[in-house]
């Protein structure tokens, strides 16, 4: 069985979020340290940077992306790019490492063969939030998006399919992977201000990786 690749010794928990979406408690566990150094490898090639909403507000968390598509986000709008803005270059490899897990994690729903081409990677430091919001930019809905939670706690606001719905507040933990598909996908969601803290690994950080499907 391909979980067992990535859960260590049974000790995975499946905590059902909605009809189509689960926590994957300590699912990436025993692979972050693996991840931490995929992570410094992709931001040395495509470093931090903090982006600007189309508004002209500048978000509080700090990305950057590997894979076949980076999301980015400025005056002309939310979209994916094939090519980093800074660098000009394509954006990094996408590790398999990532790409495995992503496809293992969404198959324990019951999505098969899920290919991600694009990991948004975003860090938060203390005080740093995400505002609810749907993710909406890819271009089909039907693939599933998987995330993996790395460094400090952070509670997730899962919230329904309209934003004036109050959303739940649950915590995600280092080495949990969240996977959301089908009717869950268009769900808002978000990350409430980050406590302060010390990761044994990170620091005062949590490091978020996002897989999607973006392209066709
Ligand atoms: C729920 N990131 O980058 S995990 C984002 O922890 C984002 O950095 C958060 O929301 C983070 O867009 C939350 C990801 C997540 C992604 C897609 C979802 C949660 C979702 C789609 C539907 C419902
Ligand atoms: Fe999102």
């Amino acid at each position: 069985m391909q979980h067992d690749l990535f859960s260590t010794n049974g000790s995975t928990s499946l905590i059902p979020l909605g009809e189509q979406s689960a926590i994957l408690r300590g699912y990436a566990l025993a692979l972050d340290q693996q991840l931490v150094a995929e992570i410094t490898a992709i931001v040395e090639l495509a470093p931090w940077r903090r982006l600007q909403t189309p508004g002209g507000k500048s978000m509080s968390v700090v990305t950057t992306n590997s894979g076949d598509f980076g999301w980015h986000s400025d005056s002309k709008g939310y979209r994916y790019v094939a090519t980093d803005p800074i660098s000009q270059k394509p954006w990094p490899k996408m590790p398999a490492v990532l790409t495995d897990l992503a496809r293992c994690a969404a198959a324990e729903l019951g999505f098969r063969n899920f290919e991600a081409d694009a990991c948004l990677v975003n860090c938060y430091k203390p005080g740093t939030q995400m505002g609810l919001h749907q993710d909406r930019d890819e271009h089909s809905f039907s693939a599933p998006i998987v995330s993996i939670s790395l460094g400090l706690p952070a509670r997730f606001l899962w919230g329904g399919k309209v934003r004036t719905e109050r959303p739940q507040r649950i915590e995600l933990l280092h080495g949990d992977v969240v996977v959301w598909g089908g009717v869950d996908r268009l769900r808002f969601h978000g990350i409430a201000k980050l406590g302060d803290g010390q990761h044994p690994l990170l620091g005062a950080q949590r490091i978020n990786l996002t897989l999607r499907r973006a392209g066709p």
